[in-house]
């Protein structure tokens, strides 16, 4: 079996309000429109993929929240109704995904080989939480490719910033190896939003984006700092940055995710591309491409601050 690789790490970010805004089959509430920008950065993505050969895709979401240690979804496949608990009124999604069980279980390996506490999900009845469903829906629609869905364990909330960074950091680089050791070709994808600070009042219409916009100027700069640190591919010192991050701009990053990545793509010098940047509900949210194609490239030319 020839050493597998990931071929593609992207930031995926989970609002529902992007598959509403779609109209997919899959979802019952219907829109008229809504968050273009992101949706846009979307299919730029989906343009990148398609490019791309893989068997696999990997998801980090904050919305399967595990109390002790890392889950892995390990059942062949799992169907059911998802509905978004905060916006039943946008997101009620029939989905049915297969697993890639054997990666699923390579992952569990090596994250024990690591030191981490780690279960596959064997539960077939279980609910996939709405966060990897949609950060999946939006990269690819068809669902062509099986996943492994990968929990967020709470220790960043439990313990502390430094805890939650060393364990995510141990699971990516504990799911680099798995990939490898299993000869796959996967696509990794962090589910979460970037600056996390809430409007407080839903408009009438909810894709009425005279209201959609970032509510706090400090958030902004946070997330085109962290554009920024992305783009010129210095993710080392975005790692560095993280718990001001987390604290400064209630950043969705704290359930874990986008550090995973970053571990498992072993910190990519290279500039990441961004597809994206809109809000949803006042939160930052960026559409990110890490490709390893892109290896020794310069930063993009006009990045600098
Ligand atoms: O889970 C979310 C989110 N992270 C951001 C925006 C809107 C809704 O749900
Ligand atoms: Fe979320």
């Amino acid at each position: 079996m020839s050493k597998g690789q990931i071929v593609l790490g992207a930031l995926a970010p989970h609002p529902p309000h992007l598959v509403y805004a779609e109209n997919p089959p899959q979802n019952e509430p219907r829109a008229e429109c809504g968050w273009e920008e992101l949706r846009w950065g979307y299919e730029r993505l989906r343009r990148s993929l398609a490019a791309v050969e893989h068997d696999v895709v990997i998801v980090h979401s904050p919305h399967w929240r595990t109390h002790v240690g890392h889950h892995a979804l390990a059942c062949p496949r799992f169907e059911g109704l998802s509905v978004d608990p905060v916006f039943p009124n946008l997101f009620r999604y029939r989905y049915a995904l297969d697993v890639d069980v054997e990666l699923a279980r390579a992952i569990v390996d090596e994250g024990r080989a690591e030191g981490l506490e780690m279960r596959p999900m064997e539960n077939p009845r279980f609910r996939v939480d709405y966060g990897t469903i949609i950060s999946c829906h939006m990269t690819d629609p068809t669902w062509s490719r099986p996943i492994v869905a990968l929990s967020s364990n709470g220790a960043f909330f439990y313990y502390s910033d430094d805890v939650g960074q060393a364990e995510m950091i141990a699971l990516g680089r504990a799911t680099r190896r798995a990939v490898e050791a299993t000869g796959r070709r996967a696509v990794l994808l962090a589910s979460n939003s970037l600056s996390h600070r809430h409007f407080t009042e839903e408009p009438q219409l909810p894709e009425d984006m005279t209201h959609e916009h970032i509510y706090h100027h400090g958030q902004y700069l946070w997330d085109m700092h962290v554009l920024r640190l992305m783009r010129e591919g210095r993710s080392r010192e975005l790692i560095d940055a993280m718990p001001d991050f987390i604290e400064q701009a209630v950043s969705e990053c704290k359930a874990g995710c986008l550090t995973w990545l970053l571990a498992a793509l072993d910190f990519p010098e290279y500039p990441a591309e961004v597809h994206a940047y809109g809000s949803v509900i006042g939160t930052g949210n960026a559409v990110v491409e890490w490709n390893p194609a892109r290896a020794g490239q310069p930063a993009a030319p006009g990045s600098a601050p």
